[in-house]
């Protein structure tokens, strides 16, 4: 087993406490939406985090808020998919998302009336509330969303894994679309002290190494018949297109949706081996409040529909 691979991660590094139930939830979820043979996209959405203590108090984290995965998840479900939505925890959910912070608040009404006191929603917030409602009602009452989720990038990656074994069972109707975050570095289970880091032992010098590329066994061993698509972010628009090509060729996959840090919510470039195609709000899209996941997805569920009816 080569130092650094992916089978030592797994032998190294522990399952998460809930994986047992979460493998279960997957294994169900994805054995229904086969036996109908349905059209399924597992979402992976948010950052996840680098623990510098086994009993947690500082960890390493980044920026990612799961805005991409969570409005991608919804319209997944609109184009008629069963949505595994694994994301990382307490970050932007599906329908919900439309609602953080104090919006919900702002959109209702109170009566007191002691005992009797009635909650409304204002009539002008029932516009925006009953077709988010409408379609979350909907999705739970069909059984096509099953949210799961990860804190850590060692969880992020046992949930992965878990995922894709029992998502490969559905063959090219199963499309996995990795827009999650996730650290290329972390710290090794055996160089991760035990106990919360005491400022008296002075300033800690931590190492990071790297974490081992799993899209290599996804692609050839875990869901060989799928529809892969990942996501590479960059800060620097020189790196982007030339990075996003050497994964392609690397891994040999569907798609790379790319994307630069600064503009991710107004535009983003699908790079397949054949094409490279970019998707670009204008200003009067971006004011009036249009996601840009809906013609993103769209545009993947039609490159999908292909690749799923073809012979092979
Ligand atoms: C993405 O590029 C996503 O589009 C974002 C979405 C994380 C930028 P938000 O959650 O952001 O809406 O705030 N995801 C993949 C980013 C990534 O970490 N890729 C790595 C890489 O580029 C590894 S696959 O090398």
């Amino acid at each position: 087993m080569a130092s650094g691979s992916w089978e030592e991660f797994f032998a190294v590094h522990l399952p998460p406490t809930d994986f047992e139930d979460n493998r279960s939830l997957l294994k169900e979820f994805c054995e229904r939406h086969d036996h109908y043979g349905n059209k399924i996209v597992l979402v992976t959405s948010g950052g996840t985090t680098v623990p510098l203590e086994h009993n947690t108090v500082r960890f390493v984290d980044n920026f990612s808020a799961g805005t991409r995965g969570s409005a991608s998840a919804e319209y997944f479900l609109e184009q008629g998919y069963a949505v595994i939505f694994m994301h990382r925890q307490k970050s932007l959910e599906p329908f919900t998302r439309h609602f953080s912070g104090q919006k919900m608040m702002d959109m209702l009404d109170i009566q007191e009336r002691g005992p009797n006191t009635t909650i409304t929603v204002k009539p002008d917030s029932v516009d925006v509330l009953a077709p988010i409602l409408l379609r979350y009602k909907a999705a739970h009452g069909a059984g096509a969303v099953l949210y799961v989720t990860f804190t850590t990038v060692s969880d992020y990656l046992w949930l992965l894994r878990a995922a894709c074994e029992c998502l490969a069972r559905c063959g090219p109707r199963a499309m996995l679309y990795l827009a999650a975050a996730v650290s290329d570095f972390h710290i090794p289970k055996d160089k991760v002290p035990t106990h919360k880091m005491q400022s008296e032992s002075g300033p800690p010098v931590i190492q990071l190494h790297l974490v081992p590329k799993m899209l290599k066994p996804l692609v050839n061993l875990w869901v060989p018949a799928a529809y892969v698509v990942s996501f590479k972010l960059e800060t620097d628009e020189s790196l982007l297109i030339p990075k996003a090509r050497a994964a392609l060729d690397k891994y040999k996959h569907k798609m790379v949706v790319a994307n630069m840090l600064q503009s991710r919510h107004h535009r983003v470039i699908l790079v397949t081996p054949e094409a490279s195609q970019e998707i670009l709000l204008t200003r009067e899209e971006v004011h009036a409040g249009v996601d840009i996941e809906s013609a993103i997805v769209s545009e993947i569920a039609r490159l999908h529909a292909e690749h799923a009816r073809a012979p092979r």
